[in-house]
């Protein structure tokens, strides 16, 4: 037992479905809701966060890397490739049973830019023989140089503690970035409580007041590429939330209807979007609510 405690930032990238997110369930474990990485942002999303007795690691992913579909794309593998550069180690995921493809290649060329450790995670080692596997490692070993190569299947688990301990050698001494309890980030989470407001603000033609919170309450991978977002509008007054809701429910799936296309082009992926309204009186003045809602930052 030390006292040396670690941190450090690791990326993974891979082609879509190599199987990136159930990865990071398996490591972080299941309570952790992942957005879709179809949504094509910029930065790079931080998937999740893992702490241990004498770690924590951050993962994160880069979706830029993949082949870019736009023009807009070579800006992004440029963001996806400084990154690469900037954390302790790479992951670079690919698929025992697909095996090498035109996406792998594409990837691996954005890795010779790249000056970090990598390593290369064969997954889905389930659906294949043991046999298989050999092939696939020797090809990949000729085309870089990578710091070790795990075959593992992130559905079953195989293979990830022996990754875990190997990804602690290299990343260094460092505090303790995120509370223990935190394991995702949703930098979308606050861009979708003031998409909801701003409908809000929009239908009700500002017969409440901008005072009113909306409060995202949980973000949910349901099935691939369909995110669950339940959120609650907080209001000052009784007939401010009479309004929110309208005749028959009328405004509140107005609101709720415009809200989540808004949220669906943010994210690029189809949302179940849940409403509710609530009334907190004089909820801004009070410390212990403000806690409760989630505006502690
Ligand atoms: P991502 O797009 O890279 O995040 O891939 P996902 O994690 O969403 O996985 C895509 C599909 O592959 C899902 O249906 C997963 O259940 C499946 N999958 C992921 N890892 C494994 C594995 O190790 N074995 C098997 N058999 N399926 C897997
Ligand atoms: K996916
Ligand atoms: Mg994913």
């Amino acid at each position: 037992m030390t006292d040396i405690f670690k941190s450090g930032f690791i990326a993974i990238i891979g082609r879509p479905n190599v199987g990136k997110s159930t990865f990071m369930n398996q490591m972080i474990g299941q309570k952790i809701a992942i957005m879709s990485d179809k949504a094509q942002t910029t930065r790079n999303r931080i998937q999740g966060v893992l702490t241990t007795d004498d770690a924590q690691i951050v993962f994160i992913d880069t979706p830029g890397i993949h082949k870019p579909k736009h023009r807009l794309g070579d800006f992004m593998v440029k963001v996806a490739e400084d990154t690469l550069n900037e954390v302790d180690a790479v992951l670079f995921m690919v698929n025992a049973k697909e095996g090498y493809g035109k996406g792998d290649q594409y990837i691996l060329e954005r890795l010779k830019q790249v000056n970090r450790p990598v390593f290369l995670l064969i997954n889905k080692t389930d659906l294949v023989q043991p046999e298989e596997v050999l092939p696939l490692i020797d090809l990949y070993k000729d085309k870089y140089d990578f710091e070790e190569i795990f075959p593992i299947s992130a559905l079953e688990g195989n293979n990830m503690e022996n990754l875990l301990d190997k990804l602690k050698e290299h990343i260094p001494e460092g505090p303790q970035y995120y509370p223990e309890d935190h394991v995702t980030d949703h930098p979308e989470r606050f861009i979708i409580s003031e998409l909801i407001r701003e409908k809000v603000l929009e239908f009700t033609r500002e017969e409440v007041p901008h005072s009113i919170a909306a409060v995202i309450e949980n973000i949910e991978e349901k099935e691939k590429e369909k995110i669950l977002i339940q959120a609650t509008i907080v209001t000052e007054r009784k007939t401010q939330k009479g309004i929110i809701i309208g005749k028959q429910g009328s405004m509140l799936k107005n609101i709720g209807k415009h809200a989540r296309k808004d949220i669906e082009t943010l994210l690029g992926s189809k949302v179940y979007l849940e409403l509710w309204v609530k009334v907190r009186k004089d909820w801004r003045n009070k410390e212990s609510q403000l806690h409760e809602f989630g505006f502690r930052h």
